[in-house]
């Protein structure tokens, strides 16, 4: 009798789930298993792994995981995040190598509840384009000159895929959508989780090989365009080559577009005005962190606006550009910084920018709180760049008039 009820009772459970997998394949679109979205039957269905934010494998998200430099190379998607670990050029707290695991482990519970963004009106999970995390980059740590070449291979490999979807049409006037790119070709978004500020420079020469020279919004509490000689003093041609000075190299590179690149939070000591005189060579301008007790962050949103307008713009977020209050686990923290509050606001203030890729940098997980503080924020905030990248496609009209 009792085994009969079990058997009643298995067979209306597997009816059950039946019923709920064929409600979560007309709900979930992109190829998506369960996240992101929501757990199917918590807080476990018998599967590999239960699906709860707090257990199975980590990826940023909880997005599918393709091993797109691997044997998934055909797998196509729209935005990809990758790991870059690497941070044998930081100058003073070292460990960022462990970032993109970190920001993993902050990101879980970004979808929990489905992951609709209020303030943008968008879910970026659900917005029609394909997301998914790549894992990271091979890098090794015994060589930099051999990681920073794997980094460009890596991101600029990924950069070239054609994407899961194609371009739509211009919502306003209805006309197909052109790609913004120099090559002509529709991009992928590759978002890549650091690593120290040095991967910026083989990632920028990845980003140029199909945009040119592109404008960059910097958020960082230093300047990181140092000449070799001030950051390091350069005593070989490697030491020269740091994340102090990666934007020196990229400007003399031809990299990044002279006068519509912007630094936002900055506050650092200088070895004198002479820095920023060089900033001002390497083509950037610049909003002080503490501009936000006066022109607020309405102010910053619209200082970015006017600097970088219509250009394709790559996004590079130091984590230190948030206060060390709120993300204390970084290599070279500065007090005085943002709220993560305020930075999430200036993110979504870009809404409508064409942002061709995005990075973080600069997590150091070791340093953080046990409440995980500042992968948190890290993660929060990648999730207001993929909401921003989620409402604006890479095009643009022809013929607009
Ligand atoms: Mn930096």
């Amino acid at each position: 009798m009792v085994r009969a009820s079990f058997l009643v009772l298995s067979a209306f459970f597997l009816q059950l789930c039946a019923a709920h997998e064929d409600h979560d394949r007309d709900q979930i679109p992109m190829g998506y298993v369960r996240f992101p979205y929501q757990a199917k039957l918590y807080p476990g269905d018998n599967d590999v792994t239960a699906d709860s934010v707090f257990s199975g494998i980590t990826t940023f998200a909880k997005l599918p995981w393709v091993k797109c430099l691997g044997s998934e190379k055909n797998v196509p998607f729209d935005i990809a995040f990758i790991g870059a670990p690497f941070d044998t050029a930081t100058s003073y707290r070292p460990g960022a190598r462990f970032g993109p695991s970190g920001i993993r482990a902050g990101s879980r519970r970004l979808t929990l509840y489905g992951g609709y963004n209020v303030p943008l009106e968008v879910n970026p999970f659900l917005a029609g384009l394909k997301i998914v995390d790549c894992g990271d980059i091979p890098v090794t740590p015994y060589d930099n000159a051999h990681a920073i070449k794997q980094i460009e291979d890596g991101h600029k490999e990924l950069l070239h895929r054609v994407p899961a979807s194609a371009l739509p049409n211009d919502t306003a006037t209805g006309k197909p959508l052109v790609p913004l790119s120099v090559d002509g070709k529709h991009h992928p978004r590759i978002i890549t989780l650091g690593g120290d500020h040095t991967i910026v420079l083989p990632l920028l020469r990845s980003i140029s090989s199909a945009y040119g020279p592109i404008s960059v919004i910097h958020f960082d509490s230093h300047l990181d365009t140092w000449k070799p000689s001030v950051f390091g003093g350069a005593p070989s041609e490697q030491a020269a080559i740091n994340h102090g000075t990666y934007f020196y190299w990229a400007s003399k590179e031809g990299l990044i577009k002279n006068g519509s690149s912007i630094h936002g939070a900055i506050r650092t000591t200088l070895s004198g005005p002479a820095d920023y005189e060089n900033d001002d060579d390497a083509g950037f301008q610049r909003i002080e962190a503490r501009e936000i007790d006066t022109i607020g962050t309405d102010g910053i949103i619209k200082k970015i606006r006017e600097t970088v307008g219509e250009s394709p713009v790559y996004l590079s977020i130091d984590i230190d550009s948030i206060d060390p209050a709120f993300a204390p686990a970084t290599g070279t923290p500065e007090t005085g910084g943002w709220s993560t509050r305020e930075l999430r606001t200036i993110l979504r203030g870009l809404d409508g920018l064409k942002i061709v890729s995005a990075d973080i940098v600069e997590v150091a997980p070791a340093y953080d709180t046990n409440a995980e503080l500042t992968t948190m924020a890290a993660a929060d905030v990648l999730y207001e760049v993929i909401s921003v990248m989620a409402k604006t496609p890479l095009g643009k009209v022809i013929n607009a008039n």
